[in-house]
């Protein structure tokens, strides 16, 4: 009897311990496992940064401490016309991060695609030059102190590594990518000024992006990171790979971030690597075998994927500064849209009912068995 009044005596401290283990768990996130770490980011559409669902603003908040807007700050949205600027919904988008004391990355300043129709007009260099430093010294003085970090210049190389021909190139020659660097420096000296790019990984692009690194430099203007999008598919890039990109741009005294990371497990015939939008194919029901749920057995190969990433990532956590997805959660991935319209994708961690999926947990297990 004597015992039983004990145990009834301590009841109530036991159920609180399991209720606060259980508490624990649910509040265990992707930015709190990885604090000593990484930023964890996400981009996000203009629906999310309108707070339209609350579901998976809770979920942004819960799992994120970095944001990227998708779209919104692209020039064909923020500049649309010569002597017009549209700030609303990038507004929006910085005091989200703000109230919620988040890593805010600008995206993106200079990029051949997504440009207003009036942009891919210009065709002298005296034209062009007076764009790009209005275009950048605006957009930049305007959330000077408030946006950590931005990508100045988006996507300027082949992946053959040479110099892409875009309307910058053709207009001013290589010199825009110092002069780019130097009018963001200058209308913020204290945010991070990164050149990003997809397939900067592979060594011939990697060489390229090295020397685009060392003639920014050389001209003067101030870069601290580099941007590895990270578009990645399940069997590359090789780990060994990213490993020594890693390595080779943090030997530039370089911050290294993975600025859009997803993994694409659809069928992809052609050996399409990166992320040119220009490529697009037709759909077949071959090309998207799984419209309706993805088969375990390609969820733990998912999981298995994402786990050697993030093992890497963690052995180099010293020299890396950010990892972000490039979405939410599957709903919302441009990989349903490419290279082939209307397919469905898995590439996130969380599926489109917001669900943690398996690769999810292999993410989280990597930290708690580090403990
Ligand atoms: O995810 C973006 C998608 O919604 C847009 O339609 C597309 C248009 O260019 O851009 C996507 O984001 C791209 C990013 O801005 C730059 N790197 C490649 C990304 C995927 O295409």
């Amino acid at each position: 009897m004597k015992r039983i009044n004990h145990y009834l005596l301590l009841l109530p401290a036991i159920l609180l311990s399991s209720c606060n283990a259980q508490k624990e768990k649910n509040t265990v996130s992707l930015k709190d496992s990885y604090k000593n770490d990484f930023y964890i980011g996400t981009a996000l559409d203009a629906n999310q940064i309108e707070e339209k669902n609350a579901k998976e603003d809770s979920l942004i908040k819960k799992e994120f401490n970095a944001i990227t807007a998708e779209n919104i700050m692209k020039s064909m949205f923020v500049h649309p016309a010569k002597d017009k600027y549209d700030f609303a919904l990038s507004d929006k988008f910085v005091a989200y991060g703000e109230k919620n004391k988040m890593f805010i990355h600008g995206h993106t300043l200079i990029w051949h695609s997504q440009l207003a129709p009036w942009m891919t007009e210009i065709k002298d260099s005296t034209e062009m030059k007076a764009f790009m430093k209005d275009h950048i010294t605006t957009i930049v003085s305007k959330y000077k102190g408030r946006i950590d970090s931005w990508d100045v210049v988006n996507e300027a190389l082949n992946d053959d590594g040479t110099l892409r021909k875009s309307v910058f190139l053709n207009t001013l020659g290589e010199q825009y990518l110092v002069d780019a660097f130097k009018l963001a420096a200058a209308a913020d000296p204290k945010t991070d000024l990164y050149y990003n790019d997809y397939n900067n990984e592979e060594p011939a692009k990697r060489e390229g992006n090295i020397n685009l690194i060392k003639k920014i430099k050389a001209g003067g203007g101030k870069i601290d990171g580099v941007g590895i999008q990270a578009h990645w598919r399940l069997e590359s890039p090789s780990i060994e790979m990213i490993e020594e990109s890693i390595l080779a741009y943090s030997a530039l005294g370089l911050k290294v971030a993975f600025t859009e990371l997803d993994i694409t497990v659809l069928p992809n015939p052609w050996d399409l690597k990166g992320a040119d939008v220009n490529q697009n194919f037709e759909g077949s029901a071959k090309m998207n075998p799984y419209p309706e749920k993805l088969p375990d057995s390609v969820q733990v190969k998912l999981a298995e994927r994402y786990a050697s990433i993030f093992k890497l990532f963690l052995k180099h956590q010293d020299k890396i500064s950010r990892v972000t997805f490039w979405g939410v959660h599957d709903g919302q991935s441009w990989l349903n849209d490419w290279p082939i319209k209307g397919r469905t994708n898995y590439p996130l961690l969380f599926d489109k009912d917001l669900k943690p999926k398996k690769a999810y947990q292999s993410v989280m297990t990597l930290k708690e068995t580090k403990k």
